[in-house]
Parts: structure tokens; C-alpha cells; sequence
């Protein structure tokens, strides 16, 4: 309430008629101020509890002024005429995230480096139409089973499934047709966005229909979250991912090989020649080879040597700093953190030469491309008696979540 209000019980009537009326004016004039300062309170107060941390550089917890509120906008449509949505994050640090609904698809990520220059550092395409057209999984959901799939065929409880076979004899990310090229039902949903993906039954050969939902949310701590839930009505395997390309340089830089990378595990999957876990599923040690990427290494060392490699971190379920993506030069950084027991390193050594890609870049394989951080699965886990399973029940809720966090030094 207003302070200065008078008191009319010990004035004469002259005086309680003449305070009165200059009162009403008082009070009309203080209620007129306490509105606009009340007001301007709310105003700063939302303004200012954007970005909140406390006195230990923690973040404090979840707040409704916290949210990054994404927007969405039209992004064209595919061949068969669907529309297509574009949803964009903008946080308090200049880091822009653009997603599209076909194939879950992280399209752009714009940051600032040490000077502030912000640029785009994920590779891309500019329409909907050549995303559908080119068919490279740049930026895009994988499913339902990322990598990988020795002999494309399985079996669960007895039963044998032979699933597309669409890299020879082998499956790797879901087949001909893999969630990449699927059109998702989008929409915001407070500050995240959730894309949903239903795959029906027998689809790519693969059992039970599958309820698939990709959320993403970009916080003003610089972490792009990407939660995975799923169910299904028949046992299947699954284990969803996102193939996003980085290059801290920007996305039309090439000179992939300035970045410096650590991998934070000593174990990895060896592979075949069929980029395949050898014999059952074995885990080898990184000690003295190549795969060593404990501390930071230059990545023209070992472009040409790391074709595709899978690290392997034991628990599932936890959360563990697995890798680090840095440009010393500018200063843009990436951590990961994932659920996920595995981290696939892929330096784009099968990128096709002149993939024309956004903005007039031209992509290529090896430093022409981007480096690929891709938490998932122990390759080929459903048919690797080594490996943990990977078989999502109709009682059970799958869930995962990764989360890319940028920033500068
Ligand atoms: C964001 O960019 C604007 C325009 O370049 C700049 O003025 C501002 O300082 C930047 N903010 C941060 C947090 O870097
Ligand atoms: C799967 O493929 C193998 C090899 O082609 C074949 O022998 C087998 O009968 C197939 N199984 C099913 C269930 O179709
Ligand atoms: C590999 O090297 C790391 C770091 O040097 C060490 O902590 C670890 O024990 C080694 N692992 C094996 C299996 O030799
Ligand atoms: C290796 C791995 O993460 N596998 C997971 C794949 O999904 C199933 C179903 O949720 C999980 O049980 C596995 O842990």
C-alpha cells in the first residue's frame, strides 16, 4: 500500500474536504506511479532473471525466466507436398540452434568466437528439398538403430528378423528409409521442441510399431539438450541418435584437421574392414595405438588412420563428459555429455567431394568435412553376444540424452 496517506480522523471538515480532495489527486497521482513502478519492476525482474546464477558460478535451478522460448516458422515442404517446419533457439549468449521437422534435423548452430564473431559451425543445406534429395544424414535423427547392423538381421526371443540391407550385406542407421528421411510431427512445447516420429510395424523389417520422440532445448548455460523416449508394441532393438557435423572454423571452412579432440576413454571397438565390430563384440585398449585420444590431439594426425571408431564407457544410463571438440585458434569449444555407453569418432572421410552445401560452401571428405561426436549404442549390439543388448520391450520406456555444450576461451 501507499505510505503517505493521511489520516482524516483528526482534521476539522474544512480541512479533511480540502486534504481530501488534494489527496484523491495525491493518491491518483501515487497510484498512477506505484502502477508504472510496479510495472517497470516485473519488467526488469523478467529481464534481468533470464540468465541467473548464484554467487558460486553454478547454475541455479530451473526458472521460469531461465527458458530459452524457441520459435517456429515454415521451411518449405517435400516432394510429396508435406510442409515443412523450421524452429529456432536464440539464448542471452548469441548461440542460435535452427531444427527442422524433416528428419528431426539440426540444420544451423551459430556461435560467437573468443572476439564475438559469431558463425555457423554445423554443416547444412539451405532447403528442405535438397536435405530430402542428398540423403547424406547431415545433422539428422538416426533410427532405429544408429551404425551399424552385421549380417542386417537378428533374433529376439527366438525369432529371427532380417532387416534392410542397405550397405551390402550389413544395415547402418535404419536402413534404406532410416528416421532421417522421415517427416516429423513437431511442435513447441514450453521451451522445448518435441518431434515425433511413429514407425510403423515391420518397417525397414523391423518389429513393433515404434512411438519415437526427439526433444530439443537450448539453455543460457550453451547446452543443446537432445532427449530420446521411446515405446514400441513388439520387442525391438533400437538406440536413437543425431548425426551432426561440426567444424568450430565454420561450416565452410574445411580445415578440419586444426582441431584439437580428446576422447575421454582408454577402450575402443575394434572394427573390420566391413566397419564392423570384430569377431563377438571385443573391447581393446587405446593404449599405444592410434585410437589414443585421451589428451587433446591435432585431428590431421590421425584423419587419415581413424576411418570410423567406436569408444566404449561402460556404464549406460549415467552421465559422463565422454568427448571434447576444441579450435584453439578461435576459441570455440564443444563438451559432450552423454547417457549413452558409446561415442562414435567419424571425421567425414566418406563424404562425397562437392557436396554443395548452405551459404555456397562446398563440402568434402576428410579436412573438407566436419568431425561427427556421435553418442550411441556399442555398434551392432543386437547381434554381438559381448555387447550390451539393445532391445527395447512393449513394457519398457527407452530414454537417452546428449548434450553438446559450446563455449569460448
Ligand atoms: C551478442 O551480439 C551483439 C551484437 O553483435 C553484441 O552487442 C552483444 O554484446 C553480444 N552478446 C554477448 C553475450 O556476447
Ligand atoms: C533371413 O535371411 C536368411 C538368409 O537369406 C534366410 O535363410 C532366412 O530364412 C531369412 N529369415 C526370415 C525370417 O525371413
Ligand atoms: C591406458 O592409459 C591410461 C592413461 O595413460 C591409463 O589410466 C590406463 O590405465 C591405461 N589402460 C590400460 C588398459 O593399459
Ligand atoms: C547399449 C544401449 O544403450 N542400449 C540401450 C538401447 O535401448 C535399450 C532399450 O531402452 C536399452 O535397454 C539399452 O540399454
Amino acid at each position: 500500500m501507499l505510505k503517505n496517506e493521511v489520516n482524516p480522523v483528526t482534521m476539522s471538515d474544512a480541512e479533511v474536504n480540502s486534504v481530501c480532495s488534494r489527496s484523491r489527486i495525491i493518491v491518483g497521482v501515487l497510484t498512477a506511479v506505484g502502477v508504472v513502478a510496479i510495472v517497470v519492476v516485473l519488467v526488469v525482474y523478467f529481464a534481468t532473471s533470464n540468465n541467473t546464477h548464484d554467487s558460486s558460478g553454478k547454475t541455479s535451478a530451473w526458472k521460469e525466466g531461465d527458458a530459452v522460448i524457441p520459435t517456429e516458422e515454415p521451411f518449405g515442404e517435400i516432394k510429396d507436398g508435406r510442409k515443412v517446419k523450421r524452429f529456432t533457439f536464440t539464448n542471452n549468449n548469441n548461440i542460435t540452434v535452427r531444427i527442422i521437422s524433416y528428419g528431426a534435423t539440426i540444420t544451423d548452430i551459430l556461435m560467437p568466437d573468443k572476439n564475438g564473431a559469431i558463425l555457423d559451425i554445423s554443416l547444412g543445406f539451405n532447403t528442405a528439398a535438397e536435405y530430402e534429395d542428398r540423403h547424406t544424414y547431415i545433422g539428422a535423427a538416426l533410427g532405429r538403430i544408429t551404425e551399424r547392423l552385421k549380417g542386417a538381421s537378428f533374433t529376439i526371443d527366438g525369432v529371427e528378423y532380417n532387416v534392410s540391407a542397405n550397405e551390402g550385406q550389413n544395415q547402418v542407421h535404419g536402413g534404406f528409409y532410416g528416421f532421417d528421411s522421415k517427416l516429423f510431427d513437431a511442435k513447441i512445447k514450453g521451451n522445448k521442441v518435441e518431434m515425433t516420429y511413429v514407425s510403423p510395424n515391420g518397417e525397414e523389417g523391423f518389429p513393433g510399431e515404434l512411438t519415437s520422440v526427439f526433444s530439443f532445448q537450448l539453455t543460457n548455460e550453451n547446452e543443446l539438450i537432445l532427449d530420446y523416449r521411446a515405446t514400441t508394441t513388439k520387442a525391438t532393438p533400437i538406440n536413437l541418435s543425431n548425426h551432426v557435423y561440426f567444424n568450430l572454423e565454420g561450416h565452410k571452412a574445411g580445415k578440419n584437421g586444426d582441431h584439437l579432440l580428446s576422447v575421454f576413454s582408454d577402450t575402443y571397438v575394434p572394427i573390420d574392414e566391413a566397419f564392423l565390430p570384430k569377431g563377438n563384440g571385443e573391447l581393446a585398449t587405446v593404449n599405444g595405438t592410434i585410437f589414443d585420444l585421451q589428451n587433446p590431439t591435432l585431428v590431421r594426425k590421425v584423419i587419415n588412420d581413424i576411418i570410423v571408431s567406436c569408444y566404449s564407457f561402460g556404464d549406460r544410463g549415467t552421465r559422463k563428459h565422454v568427448a571434447r571438440l576444441e579450435n584453439p585458434t578461435n576459441g570455440r569449444y564443444i563438451d559432450v555429455f552423454t547417457t549413452e555407453p558409446g561415442l562414435d569418432v567419424y571425421f567425414s572421410s566418406h563424404m562425397k567431394p562437392k557436396l554443395y552445401g548452405k551459404d555456397g560452401a562446398m563440402y568434402g571428405p576428410f579436412e573438407d568435412g566436419g568431425v561427427c561426436l556421435i553418442p550411441m549404442q556399442l555398434p551392432s549390439g543386437v547381434n554381438m553376444p559381448n555387447f550390451p543388448d539393445t532391445i527395447l520391450r512393449p513394457e519398457e520406456i527407452y530414454t537417452q540424452r546428449t548434450i553438446y555444450k559450446f563455449g569460448v576461451k
